[in-house]
């Protein structure tokens, strides 16, 4: 981008823009020239090699970006027919946002672990000042009902932190890079915020449709969300709208008949000749063009060649490799180290295998203009791309692009997202040496014809999929997708008796997640689990486990699970961390409890037998299997302190009979809790109760006020314990003492969610 045709932006009262583009860097970087004066130059990487294209054919756009340089950012100017909005970067965000959150931590982690990500709290922090920078210099930037694409794993928290500003703008993101495995991804801290920050997106784009389906799966496994294909149900709560955000597959290509062009330019074509002039006319030259990056299996490809030199199967007399490394974020150790690395196998190469004038690797680390660039592919013969990971790789797209002649042959790596779109390259999987060896002996010896085929192959794919309609099908998906805010789907509905409307549970959520000390409790059968008929196939929602999880490992939060399921049983089924505390058979047992929790308040309440009690209970037990033999279909469940009739699967009236008989037996028994519950009736000697457990975990957590979640009469003991600032919430029908209510099961991940969120934002 030429520096003469910037100008400065001065009027304030300037029209906004109709596509807002957002990335960490600028097209072009700041640069001081000795005399002080601002010189601005094409800044390095495949997003701006992409973007640049595509916002030349756009009459309205701006970006967004960091100049490149630390401290006050530039003000706004014009250059190439768009506006540039600079944003500030101070030296300690560039250490702790860019070089440490987004390129020791992101990237690594995003490429497979390559390199051990490292995790640092400040650097999270930074992540979030800056994503906010780049946030408000962008949302008032759009028109209204504008649109503004925000690019790459530096700014996943942008497009949430628009939406909140913003609602009548449509958001697009996409992400440059592979997006990981959500067990990969898992290991991020902060990963639900990454989620939740890109989800403020209408559509979000990913390289390779693996990617997309990760990202999917990490939205459903670790938010809990609805997904149904590539659209996410996000929900909210009371009168905000349920947001449909879908997630697509979109290859990034190039400029292709731009670079395709270039070829055909005389002084161009010079170059690539003088090129194997100035390398002694070898038969072979093999190319490797790179930002200089563990990801881009530099190292793997020297191991390779030096390999086949070592072993005569390449004759240096012969062949050259050129290795192309442009300079990249030398400021961070794993960088270094690659440089220190590459350098010196290099030189190894070249000491063992070069003579005077004839490099066995002519090795260039620095840039070059996208003349020369065309210039090195079209003297190249074999193009090595071999990438131990990439989102996609362009450098391919470029070399076949780059011959028209349809001579050559590209070398690629399955790992780069172009080798779901390349197929008739030579794949590799650089990983194995002794294959990638092969396939550069291959591809060196290949007979013209089958590199014509080959190529003719790979042209179609890259000239008719380049990066304006790229750029174009992502913008009018997203034009689609942008009327997807809908009317409150009912992720909370309300059914009649007592219930308050869900804008009154969203605001008494409010006010219980800003209190300092909570206790969040659920019952389990009913509520976080549907009903089933047998009671061991019970499914409880992973969404809503996922978000009692959430909740507590969160500070100032105890949670715990209250179940009429004997202890063993509920832990068994509801597979909780140990941060959850869980209580069964009504309040009788209660299991382990976190360290920070008073067991000593607990100890009076646990469960006491005696041999009393046990002949009691066993008495019980007995009269109950008797009524069960004479009802097909009733059962007894025995548990530590009581013992249970279920008569969900007797038929006709033979539940309804065997619990009179049963009821009718308990009126003569002294000191039995007789607890009726939905075709369940449990008769227990320790007298305990749900309610009375809420009390005595609020107590032993020293909570200032409790949620609770119940749809059975036994959780009305706990309903009628709510005190002013407690919540009840009723799921499903039938009279409460709760003081909200929600349809059933199907709204309570949503309701659990809302309350992690708030809790969070708090
Ligand atoms: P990068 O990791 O930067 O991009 P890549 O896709 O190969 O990787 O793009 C590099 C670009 O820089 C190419 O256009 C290439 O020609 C150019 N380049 C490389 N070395 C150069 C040099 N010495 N001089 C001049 N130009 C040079 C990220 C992702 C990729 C994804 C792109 C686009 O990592 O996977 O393909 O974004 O989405």
């Amino acid at each position: 981008m030429p520096s003469s045709t910037s100008r400065p932006v001065d009027d304030p009262a300037r029209p906004g823009h109709d596509l807002v583009v957002v990335a960490n860097r600028l097209p072009v970087d700041s640069r001081t020239l000795p005399d002080g004066a601002t010189e601005w130059v094409t800044s390095p990487g495949g997003l701006v090699t992409a973007m640049e294209s595509v916002m030349q054919t756009v009459d309205s756009g701006a970006w967004v970006g960091w100049a490149g340089s630390p401290g006050q950012e530039p003000d706004p100017f014009d250059a190439d027919g768009m506006s540039l909005y600079p944003v500030r970067l101070d030296q300690e965000d560039i250490e702790r946002y860019y070089e440490g959150f987004s390129n020791a931590t992101l990237w690594p982690l995003y490429h497979d672990v390559i390199v051990d990500p490292e995790f640092h709290r400040t650097w999270w922090d930074s992540y979030v000042t800056a994503n906010r920078r780049f946030a408000r210099t962008a949302a008032p930037v759009a028109n209204e009902g504008g649109t503004i694409w925000v690019h790459d794993y530096q700014l996943q928290l942008v497009p949430r932190l628009i939406r909140e500003e913003r609602a009548d703008v449509r958001i697009g993101f996409f992400n440059h890079i592979p997006f990981p495995s959500v067990e990969l991804f898992s290991q991020l801290p902060k990963r639900n915020q990454m989620l939740r920050g890109l989800l403020g997106a209408d559509l979000i784009g990913f390289q390779r449709e693996s990617d997309t389906q990760n990202f999917l799966a990490a939205v459903r496994k670790l938010l809990g969300y609805h997904v149904d294909g590539q659209t996410i149900s996000v929900p909210g709560l009371g009168a905000a709208p349920v947001r449909e955000v879908v997630a697509q597959t979109f290859p990034i290509s190039i400029d292709s008949s731009k670079v395709s062009a270039l070829t055909e330019d005389e002084e161009v074509r010079e170059r690539a000749e003088q090129l194997r002039r100035d390398l002694g006319h070898p038969q072979t030259i093999v190319l490797g063009v790179d930002r200089l990056d563990y990801t881009k299996g530099i190292r793997h490809r020297l191991k390779a060649w030096g390999e086949l030199l070592g072993d005569g199967s390449i004759d240096p007399q012969e062949t050259v490799m050129i290795q192309v490394a442009t300079p990249s974020r030398e400021r961070v150790e794993a960088y270094r180290q690659l440089r220190d690395e590459v350098e010196l196998t290099v030189g190894r190469i070249n000491g063992d295998h070069s003579s005077i004038g004839r490099p066995a690797v002519s090795y260039q680390h620095r840039s070059f203009d996208r003349r020369d660039m065309t210039a090195l592919f079209m003297a190249a013969d074999v193009v090595l791309v071999t990438a131990l990971r990439d989102g996609m790789n362009l450098v391919a797209k470029e070399y076949v692009a780059s011959r028209p002649d349809l001579r050559g042959v590209l070398v690629l790596s399955e790992f780069a997202g172009a080798a779901d779109e390349l197929r008739a390259a030579v794949m590799v999987n650089p990983h194995d040496i002794d294959e990638l060896k092969a396939a550069i002996l291959r591809a060196m010896a290949m007979p013209v014809e089958e590199q014509e085929e080959a190529m003719r192959s790979l042209r179609r794919q890259v000239m008719e999929n380049d990066v304006q309609a790229w750029a174009h099908s992502f913008l009018q998906r997203l034009e689609h997708s942008g009327a997807s805010v809908r009317e409150p789907k009912p992720t909370v509905r309300l059914t009649g008796e007592s219930a308050t409307d869900p804008a009154a549970l969203d605001a008494a959520l409010d006010t219980f997640a800003a209190t300092p000390r909570i206790l969040i409790a659920s019952d389990f059968d009913g509520v976080l689990a549907p009903i089933v008929t047998d009671r061991d196939a019970v499914r409880p929602d992973p969404a809503a486990l996922a978000a009692l999880r959430d909740l507590s490992e969160m500070p100032g939060v105890a949670t715990a699970l209250i179940s009429g399921r004997a202890l063993d049983d509920l832990d068994a089924h509801a597979r909780m961390p140990s941060s959850v505390v869980l209580v069964g058979s009504h309040g009788a047992e209660v299991g382990a409890l976190p360290p920070w929790m008073q067991a000593e308040v607990l100890d009076s309440a646990a469960l006491s037998m005696t041999p009393e009690k046990d002949a009691l209970l066993a008495s019980i037990t007995e009269n109950l299997r008797q009524v069960a033999r004479a009802h097909p279909g009733v059962e007894v469940e025995t548990k530590p302190s009581a013992a249970v009739l279920h008569t969900r699967n007797a038929r006709g009236r033979g539940g309804h009979n065997a619990t009179e008989s049963a009821l009718e037996y308990a009126v003569n028994l002294p000191d039995v809790t007789v607890t009726p519950g939905k075709e369940v009736v449990e008769f227990s000697v320790v007298h305990t109760s749900k309610g009375a457990a809420i009390e005595t975990l609020a107590r032993a957590s020293a909570a200032d006020a409790w949620f609770y979640l119940g749809d059975d009469v036994t959780d009305e003991s706990v309903f009628g314990r709510l005190g002013e600032n407690d919540v009840g919430v009723k799921v499903g029908g039938g009279d409460t003492a709760a003081n909200h209510r929600i349809a059933g099961t199907e709204d309570v991940a949503a309701v659990l969610t809302r309350l992690a969120d708030l809790r969070r934002e708090g």
